[in-house]
């Protein structure tokens, strides 16, 4: 019933949209010119524009009308999107059944790095969502402890959410979270990370590693010391190959069949400078380079190995530095989409290069998240 008053509805707007639509399309010309000869043109250009925009929409309601009618009444391979219960979901065209939303990465597990804060916990809860579960690591400062107790209770809330929706979809598996601490500049730590995750979810594997944490303090280069340049290094670049060969071992050689997904944070900061960060961004253009190289060496395991590189997203890391309001605003003028980045921003893309069946012949590759910020030279 609620199916067809949304589809009585749909048609309704449909009809009174086509009825004002010459109107429209006439009188927002006669605005814009006032010549008449420009006026005809202008109504030729806006009706090839709507036309062309609209096909699409006509195309797509022709295939969706031919498989809506073939699904018996309730099979579970159809689920309605406009259903409360399946707001998570969505009905791909042509397939057969549905593609739900929310379980893309369904049965996977992964370990994170740095997953409590910024980026990381986007990512994190991003997986979770899609059914992943995951293992993360992270420092155990004081001052992040109400970020860890908030990522549990948010990761709880998911779980019982996806829990409610089982009954709704097909082969769903929910994901699930576990903590560990450690300080990933210690081999140590990825090789106990992994291992958490292997022994936690019950399946023996782990299919995807996200080699996030890092730091960045920005410092004059002339007055730079040592120690900050050292501890830089050894938590982007030493921790990064760590996790990423403690990964690599556990997908090439610990499971069968062999294989996962490895992404590396890198950064816009791995193709352009910053005078403040001499001694960051070389550790940024040290992880691309890792998973370029890593691409080569564990293909043959089917491991795909890539590199997210985002912009200027606001994070614990550059909360300072975008403090100085005429440095934000230089950089949300510099980034075409008009603002910094949110690390949820990062999490679509992260899913998109963890999924086989999204990004299965994809390694090797450098994926920039930054609103259009590195193409913007003028
Ligand atoms: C990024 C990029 C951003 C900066 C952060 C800390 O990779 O350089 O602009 O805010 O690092």
């Amino acid at each position: 019933m609620t199916c067809l008053h949304t589809y009585l509805g749909m048609h309704t707007l449909f009809i009174v949209g086509v009825c004002l639509w010459p109107a429209f399309l006439f009188l927002s010309c006669h605005r814009d010119t006032p010549n008449f000869q420009n006026k005809v043109f202008l109504l030729q250009l806006r009706l090839g524009g709507h036309v062309a925009t609209y096909l699409p929409y006509l195309a797509f309601n022709k295939l969706h009308t031919h498989v809506h009618p073939a699904q018996p009444a309730h099979t579970p391979a159809y689920i309605h999107p406009t259903h409360p219960a399946n707001k998570h979901t969505h009905t791909y065209l042509g397939v057969n059944s549905t593609m739900p939303v929310a379980n893309l990465l369904a049965g996977k597990t992964a370990i994170i790095t740095g997953g409590t804060t910024g980026i990381g916990r986007a990512i994190t809860l991003a997986f979770i969502a899609q059914g992943c579960s995951v293992a993360v690591n992270h420092l155990d400062l004081e001052k992040d402890r109400p970020h860890v107790e908030s990522l549990v209770a948010e990761a709880e809330a998911l779980l019982q959410q996806q829990q409610q929706q089982q009954s709704n979809v097909t082969a769903s598996a929910v994901g699930r979270l576990v903590l560990q601490t450690g300080d990933i500049r210690e081999p140590s730590t990825a090789a106990r990370l992994v291992a958490l995750c292997v022994a936690s979810f019950g399946t023996g594997r782990l299919d995807v590693c996200v080699s996030n944490a890092g730091i960045c303090t920005f410092a004059e280069f002339l007055d730079l010391d040592h120690a900050l340049y050292d501890s830089t290094v050894r938590t982007n670049l030493d921790g990064a190959f760590y996790v990423v060969q403690a990964a690599a071992r556990q997908m090439a050689r610990g499971q069968t069949p062999p294989g996962g997904s490895i992404i590396g944070m890198s950064s816009i900061s791995a193709l352009v400078g910053g005078g403040g960060q001499t001694h960051y961004t070389p550790t940024k253009a040290g992880v691309t380079s890792l998973m370029q190289s890593t691409a080569v060496a564990l293909g043959r395991y089917s491991i795909r190995c890539n590199a997210l590189l985002p912009g200027t997203i606001r994070t614990q890391l550059n909360e300072e530095d975008l403090r100085d309001d005429a440095k934000r605003q230089y950089m949300e003028r510099r980034i075409p989409l008009g603002r910094t980045g949110d690390p949820k921003d990062l999490g679509g893309p992260a899913v998109f290069l963890a999924c086989e069946e999204l990004s299965g012949y994809v390694t090797g590759a450098q994926l920039l998240v930054d609103g259009g910020l590195f193409v913007n030279l003028q």
